[in-house]
C-alpha cells in the first residue's frame, strides 16, 4: 500500500522568472505566452509518485503561486507559512535574478528553516552557453548545499525532474519528522 501525503510547496523569486510558467508546464503540460496576470493566489494539485527507502508514497503537492508581481511583504510569511519545501527561481538570462537568490533563501528559511528547496535557473532555452549561468547557481546550491536545475517552462527540459527532486526532499523531510 502506498503511504499517502499532501505538501504545501512555494515558489520564490524575482518577478518574471518563470515561476507561474513552471507551475502551468509541470501540472498542465502547456506554456502559454500570454498568461493572464491577476492579482491573488493560487493553489493547484498534481500527484506525484515516488519511491524511498522500498516503500512507495503518492505526494501531492499543493503548489501555491502568487498571481500578478507585485506583492505587499506581509503577504508573503502567510504564502510561505507551513510550505514542506520550496524552489527558488532565477532566469538565466538576468544577472540580477541570480545575484537574489540567496536572499530568496533567507526569506523562506525565515519561515521555514527545516523544509527542503531546490534552486532553479529557468529560460535555458534562451542561453546557448549556459556555462557562467551554471557556474553562479552551482556556487549558490553548494554554499546551501541543496540542488539545482536548469529549466526551461518552455520546453519542459529538467521540469518534472526538478519536481521529482523536491518531492523526494519533501518525503524524505517527512521520514525524518522535519516537515
Ligand atoms: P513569474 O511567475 O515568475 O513572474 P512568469 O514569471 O511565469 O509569468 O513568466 C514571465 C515571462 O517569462 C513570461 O513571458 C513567460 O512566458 C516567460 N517565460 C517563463 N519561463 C520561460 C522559459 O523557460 N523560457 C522562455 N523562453 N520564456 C519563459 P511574457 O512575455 O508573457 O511576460
Ligand atoms: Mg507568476
Amino acid at each position: 500500500m502506498a503511504k499517502k501525503l499532501m505538501k504545501k510547496i512555494c515558489l520564490l523569486g524575482d518577478g518574471a522568472v518563470g515561476k507561474t510558467s513552471l507551475i502551468k508546464k509541470f501540472v498542465f503540460d502547456s506554456f502559454d505566452d500570454k498568461y493572464i496576470k491577476t492579482f491573488g493566489t493560487k493553489v493547484t494539485k498534481k500527484l506525484v509518485t515516488l519511491n524511498q527507502q522500498g516503500e512507495e508514497y503518492n505526494l501531492t503537492f499543493l503548489i501555491w503561486d502568487i498571481l500578478g508581481q507585485r506583492v505587499h511583504n506581509n503577504l508573503h510569511s502567510t504564502y510561505y507559512k507551513g510550505a514542506a519545501g520550496a524552489f527558488i527561481v532565477c532566469d538565466v538570462t538576468r544577472k540580477e535574478t541570480m545575484d537574489n537568490l540567496e536572499d530568496w533563501i533567507g526569506v523562506f528559511r525565515g519561515v521555514n528553516p527545516s523544509a527542503p528547496l531546490v534552486l532553479l535557473g529557468n529560460k535555458s532555452d534562451l542561453l546557448p552557453d549556459r556555462g557562467a549561468a551554471d557556474a553562479q547557481i552551482k556556487a549558490v546550491a553548494d554554499k546551501f548545499n541543496v540542488p539545482y536545475h536548469l529549466t526551461s517552462a518552455k520546453t519542459g527540459d529538467d521540469v518534472e525532474e526538478s519536481f521529482d527532486e523536491l518531492g523526494t526532499g519533501v518525503v524524505e523531510a517527512f521520514i525524518a519528522g522535519r516537515v
